[in-house]
């Protein structure tokens, strides 16, 4: 696994531990893995992810309730592979992962934003502290 992707795993983590969801919050996360057809979070695959992900959309889920979705998936003991593939998912296809939308951008990862490439010059050399965003 990318080193990367091990540190939005653990910032996942670290903000599903912080979070004391509410009753209706925990009915939403229910609904949603139902309409998936999703009994046991454990045993989610890659293709209930992406089932997952489609109602998401569908439903115009907030930021903020993806984010709570997945630390919930998380807690709930989903798979690392799972995990991942929800982070580097770009459902949308503008060009920023559904991990660095919901924890950098703060932009809807279902829905495209108006693309952001970085400049040029920053493209033939990449910023050294790039992968050090996670430690913040
Ligand atoms: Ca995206």
């Amino acid at each position: 696994m990318a080193e990367t992707t091990h540190l939005q795993i653990q910032e996942l983590s670290r903000f599903a531990q912080e979070q004391d969801f509410n009753q209706q919050y925990c009915q939403y996360f229910g609904d949603v893995w139902d309409e998936a057809g999703i009994k046991d979070i454990s045993k989610m695959t890659v293709q209930d992810a992406e089932q997952t992900l489609k109602i998401l959309a569908d439903s115009e889920a907030s930021p903020q309730f993806i984010k709570s979705l997945l630390a919930q998936a998380a807690i709930d003991g989903a798979t690392p592979q799972v995990l991942e593939y929800f982070l580097a998912s770009d459902i949308d296809g503008d060009g920023r992962t559904l991990a660095q939308e919901i924890f950098q951008d703060g932009t809807n990862p279902l829905q495209p934003d108006t693309p952001q490439p970085p400049p040029k010059g920053q493209v033939l050399s990449p910023s050294p502290t790039e992968d050090l965003d996670w430690e913040i």
